[in-house]
């Protein structure tokens, strides 16, 4: 056995040293954080074949991994929270016995790190020193998990100069399952192969994170899902705070007045899109926080304040495009990593809807030859002089669906480096957030966008949230709409019902509940009969905004029906309705209006999933009843106010 390395920190000793005896590494080496010694890594990682370095002309710093066929996403059938009780997981979650979990993964970490080198990453979740911020040490044996934490978190030196002697952290422990015999040789991609071999799990009360199996994203970033939303939605609930996948923007109005919006959208809806959007409408002013998950406190004066708690995007590359995304384009032209993208002759990447002429030939996400289509210059295909409607029946993309860019946050164009860096006028408070919005992919009834009449109103909207499935995660269900309560399903590190309960409580406790954010649900992905979409997205989605910002200052009144306040159509601002994709007037109307005969449905189906959540407590009666009937009365009531303002 390798000796453990001496820290200052007692706690991070005794956290590494107890996964040096399980998992019995070759070497450790503590990460320092420094840009060299990322190079290092990533040059190395070329040298065993698990990285292609991209044309540093072109792209530099930049590289480009392949993963394995099986390990492509997040694994939410093999996601855990471990809480002592099975009730305090809740329905929507996988559950086990923390003990019973821990003996068989144990097991599973035995010798896990044979042949490889155990890295601990000392990580900040947040600006080191803000006091919204946490921290955490991830043990891992992946080096493209150093790489990407280093990307997508504050890593190494000064956070344990923070810590200091007994500052307290989240204890991660992750590794990829494939231990190294003497001499075998690495694959590109070393992970457990089968499913059921991989274990993401959170134990909520000891404030732990165990991982095995998956190098993929939030399987085995630990800071992003696992911490920033399982374990911190856990820890805001205790504290009264929340710890929410919403992105965090700041738009400036002509006037020159801020607002902060937060925004909460299911996995692969849009948020990075939204987080960077180019305002179309003239002089307006949009600046990026973060675009994937806030950590919002209350303050002294009621209202909430946020920070972003990363430091990178891992942003969805398919579809990311100049038309769609240009900060997001712009924000990996060096240092980022990609994963599962196309490889073009010119050592350059290449993904589906990227707005770039395909290459004539490539290598597509599994390592194998692509051609350029017959009649789409901007499609890729698995033979050569392939059609369109050869390689869509075939089902074949180049990149893979979930392929992603890592990208440091500093690169982006837009981004606010104040609200960033948590600072709101100086001091380290996190920004102040005026609106908070909710949202899926949802092709028909909900519409465009609806403001809750009260902060209870705005949670039932929030708790009947759903969007169809994307490639994000491992699913068949893929296409169909599911339920995403707050875009959180995959994320509550607790039971779903007293998250609903906090967010309540959120206004009860509040020391001005007046100030908190008024609570949008917006929808930009309405599609007609045709399956055309009816707005356009995007810069228009400014418009939106605009209406957002104009209802908060009180300046225009509002349609309002029994689902909630709606624009008044002339009050969505049409000016600069030009380019490729416009806003059609009639359309809009159709969008702005509301469909009771879906909205009844929609109802009986939000009514449905609160029966779920209440009814499927427990198998174990033991610990809970069949009934636990935890969904607060407050939203059943909204429900009940609801359908009877429909039935009308
Ligand atoms: C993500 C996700 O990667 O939500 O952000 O899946
Ligand atoms: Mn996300």
């Amino acid at each position: 056995m390798v000796k453990t390395p001496k820290f200052a920190n007692d706690k991070v000793f005794a956290w590494v040293d107890k996964w040096n005896k399980v998992c019995t590494p070759d070497k450790i080496v503590v990460v320092k954080g420094t840009k060299k010694e990322h190079l290092a890594i990533c040059e190395m990682m070329v040298k065993n074949g698990q990285f292609i370095k991209l044309n540093q002309k072109k792209r530099p710093e930049c590289y480009l991994a392949r993963s394995h066929e099986s390990d492509v996403a997040r694994v939410e059938g093999r996601t855990f929270i471990c809480s002592k009780k099975e009730i305090d997981a809740g329905p929507t979650n996988h559950w086990m016995d923390p003990e019973v979990m821990k003996k068989l993964m144990l097991k599973s970490y035995k010798g896990c790190m044979k042949g490889r080198t155990m890295y601990v990453i000392p990580f900040a979740m947040g600006p080191i020193g803000n006091p919204i911020t946490q921290y955490g040490i991830e043990i891992t044996d992946s080096p493209y998990v150093v790489v990407n934490m280093n990307i997508m978190t504050r890593t190494g030196d000064a956070v344990m100069k923070h810590l200091g002697k007994d500052g307290d952290f989240i204890p991660c422990i992750h590794s990829v399952g494939a231990p190294l015999k003497k001499g075998q040789k690495d694959v590109a991609w070393p992970c457990a192969k089968k499913i059921e071999d991989k274990f993401i799990t959170q134990f909520p009360e000891e404030r732990q994170i165990w991982s095995f199996g998956s190098g993929y994203g939030g399987n085995a970033l630990l800071g992003k899902k696992c911490f920033a939303l399982r374990i911190a939605s856990k820890l805001a609930k205790d504290e009264g705070w929340m710890a929410e996948h919403m992105l965090i923007l700041t738009l400036t109005s002509p006037e020159r007045k801020q607002y902060h919006v937060t925004a909460a959208f299911p996995s692969a809806c849009g948020k990075t899109n939204l987080a960077m959007m180019l305002p179309k409408l003239p002089g307006w002013k949009l600046q990026t926080i973060g675009d994937d998950i806030a950590w919002l406190k209350p303050g002294d004066d009621g209202r909430l304040y946020a920070i972003n708690p990363e430091n990178g995007f891992f942003g969805v590359a398919p579809g990311t495009s100049m038309d769609s995304n240009p900060n997001a384009l712009k924000s990996c032209k060096k240092g980022t990593i990609f994963t599962n993208v196309v490889l073009t002759p010119d050592g350059d990447i290449w993904w589906e809807d990227m707005g770039v002429k395909a290459p004539k030939e490539g290598i597509d996400w599994k390592g194998n030859p692509c051609y350029v289509c017959a009649d789409d210059p901007y499609r890729m295909g698995p033979k050569p002089g392939m059609t369109k409607a050869e390689i869509k029946a075939s089902g074949y993309v180049a990149a893979h669906k979930n392929s992603r860019f890592t990208a440091p946050a500093e690169n982006c164009p837009v981004l606010d480096k104040s609200g960033f860096n948590g600072l709101w006028k100086g001091k380290p408070t996190g920004v102040p957030i005026d609106a908070i919005l909710f949202g899926g992919r949802r092709p028909s009834t909900i519409p465009l966008v609806n403001e809750a009449k009260s902060w209870t109103h705005g949670v039932f909207m929030g708790s009947a949230a759903g969007s169809e499935v994307t490639a994000a995660v491992i699913s068949d269900q893929i296409g169909q709409v599911r339920r995403d309560p707050m875009a959180m399903l995959p994320f509550f590190g607790y039971n779903v019902a007293d998250y609903f309960q906090h967010w309540l409580e959120m206004e009860r406790t509040s020391a001005d509940a007046t100030k908190l954010p008024k609570i949008y649900f917006v929808n930009w992905f309405r599609k007609g009969d045709d399956g055309r979409f009816m707005w356009p997205g995007f810069g228009d989605n400014s418009r939106v905004l605009k209406w957002i910002c104009q209802r908060i200052e009180g300046q225009v009144k509002a349609n309002v029906t029994p689902i909630g306040n709606l624009p008044l159509e002339r009050d969505i601002d049409l000016s600069n309705n030009e380019g490729k994709f416009k806003v059609v007037p009639e359309d809009l109307r159709a969008i702005l209006k509301v469909d009771k005969e879906g909205w009844k449905k929609e109802i009986a189906t939000v009514g449905a999933s609160y029966d779920e959540y209440d009814a499927k407590a427990s198998k174990d009666t033991t610990v809970r009843s069949k009934t636990a009937k935890r969904v607060p009365k407050a939203l059943r009531q909204i429900l009940a106010d609801v359908s009877a303002a429909l039935a009308k």
